[in-house]
């Protein structure tokens, strides 16, 4: 036996390979450095003969590193450092190591940098600047996306510096190990071994994010336990900003409302209690002990059975700044979530959050950010922008997307979020006008904030891939280049996350970005087309369910958000209904009051309309639906086909795993489009237009599903 284990080892070395050889399972994301052909790769080495860095510590050494990984990995042959200046050196510097920098750096803040190709004592080099350690490590990461992507290191002049400042990911990760909404296995926090374990994926996880910009972390989720606030949870908590921080990364906690109560036995969590403030306080002197660098608290309050301060009669804003007081001698913030509706408030949930919020504005302290979701409901596959966009001048508002895919499919459907997030940061609220896009709300120049955020709720888990399917990945890819810089395209991202993650050969990266820019369409389409919304299964979110109509509470059901009936379909949120448009800004309103004048794309979202309503092609609304749920399916069709076509240049593993995913997106679009006909039908009466299959199964059928063990749910 060990004769032959033996046998196998030498076997395997005498072909290049170690038994410890991975297959490429996604776990290296972007960053997977792989050989470059042998001109790309003599064209590196030219550009990258040595790396002289100025300056020394964790994160210069993180720099270094990760060029030494990188272009080793590319070329065969990682460059050395090199304290001279030479001939296509990486010269990486700021103005505090090198006074005589021949580029400018002011403007670009903490973060950003400049790469450019420039001659020092008649030698070309390539010079990364930036004002300190972190930029340099970011402007590393950019020269590597280069690098990588094929594009040309010659002749660089690239400056680059984030509009908004906190761009963090928020993780729904349970204390237990479970991750809500999760679908890419379990968190990767090991709580109950940290501090004392710190396996390597911490570092691989802060790379992959200090390599797109993100620059902080939200470790626990919003449903918080009041025990991440114990000592030992500080310590855990300590011990991964540490690993960060040479990475440009800070932690942030989520509190639970009346953890004072829970944790220390305090009568009331009232913020206007001076003992409950004191306690806030302690607990954050305590925390910036071990984290003196701790970014601040994140809050769930009064939303979704969350306790927080209108239990006690008092505002959102009382709330916010009471906890804003305990973290404003270190420097810290707090993000209070905007996410609310109550059971006990019968007007239009879209509308429920603007109203407890737009009163406040003004009222929150200067180190609170409210963080707001992306629409008024709930991370849809298509939401408009959120009415409180551009309708609190007098505070700063955070963007919150969703990155991991509740409604979009979960872990196995391709549906590339670039294009959505796109779309919702290039929104125009009018605020101010024309050009008051959601970007410039949340970057602070339309009312001239300079606490500015925006978070993207994770989709990581221990995975080998990280976030449950390799295309999963461009979703963190694109939140976090999109955070850095809200005016890049979500094409743009796409071709760049296409040529790391799989070749910068033309013939994969065309067919892999046209697959990745239709598919969230295609998934609105075959789930919720023309403006519906919340049509999915209950607790789960997993596949359709728009019959559910017994829940407890009315804003549960499918059928409060669709409102079919005989005669047609679709909420009225004009003056007619609930007057939701009446909290857009004028501009929007008017346009949105007349379905004529709403974008189609939103049209059920705003409109209740007679089934025969004419679409702008002409067919009625019926029919209209009918095929766009059929223009998804045929869509993932498509990707299939394509996908075959890259079978030659895609390693066998991750196509497997792409091939097999979308099989089951093609089941299961079917399956949304079937399901949904089979119960609008029976509202509409009318039947299917020329061409178009019936439903495989009865109504009854579709309704007889059930998935008590579909993943996320908490
Ligand atoms: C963290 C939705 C999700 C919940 C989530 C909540 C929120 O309701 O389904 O899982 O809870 O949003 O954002 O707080």
């Amino acid at each position: 036996m060990i004769a032959r284990l033996f046998c196998w080892i030498v076997a395997m070395v005498a072909v290049g390979l170690t038994p410890m050889a991975r297959a490429e399972d996604g776990y290296d994301l972007w960053l997977r450095y792989a050989r470059a052909d042998p001109s790309r790769s003599a064209a590196l080495s030219a550009h990258a003969t040595a790396i002289v860095a100025t300056g020394a510590g964790p994160t210069w050494a993180a720099a270094t590193g990760e060029l030494q990984r990188g272009i080793g990995g590319m070329t065969g042959a990682p460059p050395a450092l090199s304290e001279t200046i030479q001939q296509g050196a990486l010269w990486l510097a700021t103005p505090a190591s090198t006074p005589a920098l021949p580029v400018r750096t002011d403007g670009l803040g903490s973060e950003g940098y400049a790469i450019r190709s420039t001659m020092v004592d008649g030698k070309a080099v390539t010079l990364i600047a930036a004002n300190g350690d972190v930029g340099v490590l970011h402007g590393v990461y950019h020269w590597l996306r280069l690098a990588q992507s094929g594009a040309s290191l010659d002749a660089l002049d690239i400056r680059s510096a984030p509009k908004i400042g906190l761009r963090l990911l928020n993780h729904w990760d349970n204390l237990n190990g479970t991750v809500e909404r999760g679908y890419a296995g379990q968190s990767i926090w090991d709580w109950w071994r940290l501090p004392d374990w710190k396996g390597p994926r911490y570092t691989d996880y802060a790379r992959a994010n200090a390599s797109i910009g993100i620059n902080g972390t939200v470790l626990n989720n919003v449903n918080a336990k009041a025990d991440s606030l114990t000592a030992p949870y500080i310590a855990k908590a300590a011990a991964l900003a540490d690993i960060f921080r040479p990475y440009g990364i800070k932690v942030y906690l989520s509190v639970k409302w009346t953890a004072p109560m829970e944790l220390d036995g305090l009568k009331t969590a009232d913020p206007l209690d001076p003992a409950v403030a004191a306690w806030w306080k302690a607990k954050a002197d305590e925390i910036y002990k071990a984290i003196p660098d701790f970014g601040g608290f994140l809050i769930k309050a009064n939303s979704e059975g969350q306790p927080g301060p209108q239990d006690y009669n008092r505002t959102h804003a009382n709330g916010a700044n009471m906890l804003a007081a305990a973290v404003k001698p270190h420097g810290g913030i707090v993000m209070w979530r905007a996410f609310v509706y109550a059971h006990d408030n019968p007007d239009d949930r879209a509308k429920q959050a603007y109203s407890d919020f737009k009163p406040l504005d003004g009222q929150f302290a200067d180190n609170v950010i409210v963080q707001v979701k992306n629409g008024a409901i709930d991370f849809q596959p298509r939401e408009p922008f959120h009415p409180l966009f551009g309708a609190m001048p007098r505070t700063p508002l955070m963007m919150e997307f969703q990155i991991t895919k509740e409604y979009l499919g979960q872990s196995t459907h391709l549906t590339y979020l670039g294009p959505l997030f796109e779309e919702v940061l290039r929104s125009d609220t009018f605020a101010k006008g024309k050009g008051s896009t959601v970007a410039r709300v949340i970057d602070g120049s339309l009312e001239g904030h300079t606490l500015t955020g925006i978070a993207g709720v994770a989709n990581i888990g221990v995975d080998r891939d990280w976030s449950g399917s390799i295309f999963n990945q461009a979703d963190w890819y694109a939140f976090g280049r999109l955070a850095w810089d809200t005016s890049l395209s979500a094409q743009a991202i796409a071709q760049e996350w296409a040529a790391q993650t799989f070749s910068p050969d033309p013939r994969v990266v065309q067919p892999i970005v046209a697959m990745m820019m239709g598919s969230r369409e295609a998934a609105v389409d075959y789930m919720t087309p023309l403006g519906l919304a919340h049509v999915m299964g209950t607790g789960h979110h997993y596949g359709p369910a728009p019959w559910i109509a017994d829940l407890a509470r009315p804003e549960w059901n499918p059928v409060y958000y669709h409102k079919a009936n005989v005669q047609g379909i679709g909420f009225d949120r004009t003056g007619t209904g609930s007057n939701a448009i009446a909290q857009y800004a004028p501009p929007v309103a008017r346009r949105l009051a007349d379905p004529k004048t709403t974008p189609e794309r939103d049209l059920l979202w705003f409109h209740h309309l007679p089934w025969d309503y004419r679409l702008r092609s002409g067919e009625t609304l019926w029919d209209g639906l009918v095929h766009h749920y059929e223009r998804g399916v045929a869509y993932v069709a498509d990707m299939q086909k394509t996908w075959e076509g890259l079978r030659p240049y895609v390693d066998a593993e991750r196509f497997a795993e792409t091939e097999a995913f979308l099989t089951i997106q093609h089941r299961e679009a079917l399956w949304w489009r079937d399901a949904s006909i089979a119960y609008f039908q029976s509202m509409s009466k009318r039947p299917l237009p020329a061409g178009s299959a019936a439903p495989a199964h009865d109504l009854d059928w579709y309704k007889a599903q059930s998935f008590p063990y579909a993943p996320g749910h908490n």
